[in-house]
């Protein structure tokens, strides 16, 4: 019971999580529908992903135009500059979309959303945020996307360095100046590539050390010309590109190529060996000391070509390939130690200045587990995940009703474009609550049969790839002791949104309704 004279919690109809790609992709929707809608962003600024990870070099890896909101209204007049566009970039089209859209009434910075409960009278979501306050909400949708809770490995004495330590995933939003630096970078991943070969050319000294090599992949990074784009954009190219997206696995505007070794590759174990190989011959070109050649492109793969994710470097070879950048695997010498001073390994201690984590994250399943959410039966989303990762079709939990979330577990997430995915879902949302508003459903919740039979499917798509057989972040294996189990479906962008689909047009099939 509030007292009198303390304030009423204020009430929206939907409550947007995160300032990124999902939120704005719903915003509009939910606008058109004559909907309450706000956005509580933990940050700053919006631009989600790009808000935080703006490390030197960070980089988007899907090309234009297809990785922006697929509205005509935003596209018809802005141009990205480059093919793969970088984080300032992605900035100025999310201030392009806050202009636009005029949204300066939707979104609140600095509200970090700590936890949720469901009250069962109001058919309502209670949302507390870390400064005490609390709003009501009808739906409630976490954009929090797979990669916003970091992972630190435990590097005995990481706290005892007492140079600067930075984590690609917090980067300070001031930037830092790493001229002329001695530099230490644990991790090789899309976030330690990109930072690689970005700050190799500048840093005294750079002593990378590397765990798995990155099978990297040339990005074709290119300057657009403006009238190029202006010429497509009245062809229907971009609307082309855009329906494209619908019929491909991966929600791109290309599909596997039909041929032999390149679509088998992620089946069949010969077929990827002749992948890799030829990926191998090619990178070896490209470095001259054979002790890199070893430690970038070995002989003997450590995972199947393309079960961990390929970054598209520009570069990166080259860069690594100088006499002031050291490689160390970790496999044959552990970091024993962090000191104050640098890593120490049996191969001796490097003094550095910087450290740099460019360690990942708690992928997918952390974004969400982190957050104080209790479902109905009291318990947290944590703790409904605890034997098992489970989904109704990778967008809801049961014992949490009127709960959405956009790219996120057990959806095509890792494995397709960003905007496609939190695109297609976006549209089931929009559906299924435009529905909801025209037949007074005010409670829904995806049914535990429909749940267990997500995960069956799940795992069904994914035993008959090779993704199993590479210790990666698609699957948890990068973090130590966690249940290793695929978390991303692997069964295409098509097959997926139609199974949203289906289930509203087959009498709400998986759903209970009230
Ligand atoms: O994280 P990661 P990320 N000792 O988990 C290593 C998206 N993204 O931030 O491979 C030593 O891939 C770990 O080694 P290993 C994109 O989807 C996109 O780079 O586990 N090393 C790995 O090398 C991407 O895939 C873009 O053996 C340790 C690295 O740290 C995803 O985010 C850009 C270690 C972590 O790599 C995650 O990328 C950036 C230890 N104890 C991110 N623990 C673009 O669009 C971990 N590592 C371009």
């Amino acid at each position: 019971m509030r007292s009198m004279g303390e304030p009423e919690i204020p009430e929206v109809d939907v409550l947007l999580v995160g300032a990124g790609f999902g939120a704005f992709t719903i915003l509009n929707r939910m606008r058109k529908l004559g909907l309450n809608v706000r956005i509580y962003e933990k940050g700053s600024a919006s631009g989600g992903i790009w808000y935080w990870n703006c490390y030197p070099g960070a980089r988007v890896d899907s090309d234009t135009p297809i990785y922006q909101l697929f509205d005509k209204e935003l596209w018809e007049d802005f141009t990205f500059k480059e093919r793969y566009a970088g984080w300032p970039e992605l900035r100025r089209y999310f201030k392009h979309i806050e202009k636009k859209w005029n949204v300066q009434d939707h979104v609140e910075y600095h509200k970090h959303v700590d936890g949720a409960t469901f009250d069962e009278k109001k058919h309502k979501w209670l949302v507390e945020c870390s400064d005490g306050s609390e709003i009501y909400c009808r739906w409630f949708i976490p954009c929090i996307g797979f990669a916003s809770r970091r992972y630190t490995p435990p590097v005995p004495g990481l706290s005892n360095f007492t140079g600067d330590t930075y984590h690609t995933a917090v980067w300070p939003q001031h930037g830092v100046n790493l001229k002329g630096k001695r530099i230490a970078q644990i991790g090789t991943g899309a976030s330690g590539i990109q930072v690689i070969q970005e700050i190799g050319d500048k840093a005294k000294s750079l002593t990378i050390y590397q765990r798995t090599p990155n099978y990297c992949l040339p990005m074709h990074q290119r300057m657009l010309d403006p009238e190029e784009e202006e010429k497509k954009k009245a062809n229907g190219d971009y609307e082309k590109a855009f329906s494209d997206t619908r019929r491909t696995f991966s929600g791109f505007t290309y599909d596997f190529a039909e041929k032999n070794t390149f679509d088998d590759s992620l089946f069949d174990q010969k077929a990827n060996d002749q992948a890799y190989n030829f990926w191998r011959q090619s990178v070896l070109k490209r470095i001259k000391s054979p002790e890199k050649q070893r430690l970038l492109a070995p002989e003997n793969p450590p995972h199947p070509w393309g079960t961990k994710r390929p970054s598209l470097e520009q570069r990166f070879y080259e860069v690594v390939d100088q006499d002031h950048v050291e490689i160390i695997d970790v496999n044959d010498n552990p970091i024993e130690e962090v000191t104050a001073t640098g890593l120490k390994t049996k191969k001796g201690l490097v003094e550095v200045d910087v450290l740099i984590l460019a360690t990942g994250f708690d992928s997918v399943t952390g974004s969400l587990a982190q957050l104080n959410i209790k479902g109905t039966n009291g318990g947290t989303i944590a703790d409904h995940w605890k034997n098992r990762t489970q989904t109704s079709m990778g967008i809801a939990i049961p014992e949490f009703p009127n709960m959405f979330f956009l790219y996120g577990p057990q959806a095509p997430t890792a494995f397709s474009n960003g905007p496609s995915c939190t695109q297609f879902q976006a549209e089931f949302v929009e559906e299924f609550i435009k529905r909801a508003q025209a037949e007074d459903i005010t409670r829904i919740e995806a049914k535990a049969e429909a749940e267990d039979d997500w995960c069956k499917r799940m795992n069904e798509k994914w035993d008959i790839t090779l993704f199993p057989k590479a210790k990666s972040w698609y699957q948890g294996a990068n973090i130590p002791g966690r249940k290793v189990e695929p978390l991303n479906w692997a069964g295409g962008m098509p097959e997926y949104t139609e199974s949203l689909h289906k289930s509203l047009d087959n009498d709400y099939q998986g759903w209970h309704t009230a």
